[in-house]
């Protein structure tokens, strides 16, 4: 039996036994297993804590049937789930939508998940953003098989903010989410009650995916062969939630929208067809400091961005459409449309848009260990081997002398994605954006570059970074040159940084990261 995996007989068992069950192996050696450093603080339970969690829930990835366009149901898969102890708000549905249900957990709350795999290929579930142990962050090496279960404990040490989960198997992450495994991960806490923000029915969540039907109605997936792995897959329809032709009734008030990329491989470039700015209030990692206006809004796979839109001054009977505007991303070339608003009715709300939303304790470049000399990760495409990093490719629990961080230090990471030798898409300069995602924390964006022969299509997107605040995923552009500011704290072992284009990812544009103590 692997690190906490469990067979299906052990889970009904565990289910008979209730919470403070621990699955420790000794077959997996110690670098691996990482280890929970104590943090300073009353509230830190830690992970592998003891006793019964607060929230406890069963999670499973199936294969299903949705009816996603009019005629002949989509078959899909999904993540299913069900409270087994805590709070019955701890999970929200989103009706009608393939997506997994939205987990709905507050700061410090200690969390035991169940996940049983009923697919019939391996996988494991990621918590996108989250700061865990390496043993509950779904590296592909944890991997489970069908008919397995892996029990994931955790304490939520996150900020308030809008993550997500998604698989992670080696080589199938694309496929697996492509199908319909994806949902989001909410975190509230004390800060973010602070500022008077729409809740409730006015805080709503908006998954953001392209998808390709055939005539039967069914998801179309890696039709184009080395032409979707080279590119990512790039559907020609886009879903919101898992709905098509979105349409969002709202009242003449303000709205907190949180949008969440979700696709494969799609960079958006987000705008109102009206030409209204966009008004930003959080990123992938909770509320920025105080609000940020911008006429479009970049947002590439993984990342989230969240707005407040304020539909007040709209009469009833209004429409607007949020669209993707043309840009220089992989098949942007045209406008088209994301979803449409309906101002359906009158209502009026005495809340307005807070100066400040919260306070960032960030951190200062000055301060890291390499400021002088970054830690530097070339994103390219290998001869023969696809997309690489540092001419690498994915190895399953390897890491090279270049990825060992130490416990406790900021370090500066430099992303240069190579802008290639301009001789077109397809030739030996092949040069695509890279979402770069890094497990386990969240990070500053302290820095951009670019090279003057990527600057006209950077141009097309770049007034849409929100580089303020949180990050654990920062777009990339060709003849890019992107710094972060990343902290290693609290727990060691081996955690992953990759492209979130998932067929990049897929095809080995990943590697693993080792905290050492
Ligand atoms: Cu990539």
């Amino acid at each position: 039996m692997a690190l906490k995996q469990i067979t299906r007989h052990d889970f009904l068992r565990l289910m008979g036994i209730g919470g403070g069950a621990l699955f420790l192996s000794a077959c997996v050696p110690d670098y691996l297993k990482g280890s929970a450093i104590p943090t300073t603080g009353a509230q830190a339970a830690g992970p592998g804590f003891f006793g019964a969690p607060e929230v406890e829930i069963a999670l499973k990835a199936v294969k299903g049937e949705m009816q996603i366009l009019p005629g002949k149901a989509t078959k899909v898969w999904r993540y299913l789930a069900e409270v087994l102890n805590g709070p019955a708000e701890s999970l929200k549905v989103i009706p009608d939508s393939y997506l997994g249900p939205i987990f709905n957990l507050k700061k410090g709350q200690t969390v035991r998940v169940h996940f049983t795999n009923e697919l019939r290929e391996e996988s494991i579930v990621h918590w996108h953003g989250l700061h865990v142990p390496v043993e509950e962050d779904g590296h592909p090496r944890l991997a489970i098989k069908p008919g397995e279960t892996y029990v994931y404990d955790f304490t939520v040490l996150d900020r308030a903010g809008t993550y997500w989960y998604h698989p992670h198997p080696h080589g199938r992450t694309g496929p697996q989410a492509y199908y319909g495994l994806a949902g989001l991960f909410m975190v509230t806490d004390e800060e973010e009650i602070a500022p008077d923000l729409p809740s409730g029915d006015y805080d709503l969540p908006l998954v953001i995916q392209d998808r390709l039907f055939d005539g039967d109605n069914q998801l179309v997936y890696g039709g184009r062969g080395m032409m979707d792995q080279m590119m990512g897959f790039l559907g020609n329809r886009v879903l919101v939630n898992g709905l098509p032709d979105f349409t969002l009734p709202v009242a003449t008030r303000p709205y907190r929208l949180r949008l969440l990329n979700g696709s494969n491989s799609r960079i958006y470039k987000l705008g109102w067809d009206d030409g209204t700015s966009l008004t930003v209030i959080a990123t992938d990692g909770g509320l920025l400091e105080k609000p940020i206006q911008k006429d479009y809004v970049t947002l590439a796979p993984a990342q989230r961005v969240e707005l407040w839109v304020d539909f007040s001054e709209r009469p009833v009977g209004e429409q607007l459409r949020l669209v993707n505007l043309p840009s220089a991303a992989p098949d942007s070339g045209v406008l088209f449309p994301i979803m449409t608003v309906r101002v359906e009715r009158e209502e009026s709300a005495s809340i307005q848009l807070p100066d400040r939303l919260s306070t960032h304790n960030l951190r200062d470049e000055a301060d890291a260990v390499n400021r002088r000399s970054p830690r530097e990760f070339s994103l390219a495409m290998g001869m023969g081997m696809g997309w690489t990093i540092n001419g690498r490719t994915f190895e399953m629990t390897a890491t090279a002398r270049d990825e060992v961080v130490k416990l406790g230090d900021l370090e500066v990471w430099q992303f240069n994605n190579q802008a290639g030798s301009g001789r077109g898409m397809m030739g030996g300069g092949m040069a695509l954006p890279h979402p770069m995602h890094v497990h386990g924390l969240q990070y500053q964006v302290i820095e951009r570059k670019i090279s003057s022969v990527g600057r006209s299509a950077w141009d097309t997107l770049s007034d849409g970074f929100v580089d303020e605040g949180w990050h654990d995923t920062v777009l990339v552009m060709p003849g890019e040159q992107v710094k972060v500011l990343l902290k290693f704290e609290d727990f060691t072992g081996l955690y992953l940084y990759h492209c979130h284009n998932l067929e990049h990812e897929d095809m080995g544009m990943m590697r693993n990261y080792l905290v050492k103590a």
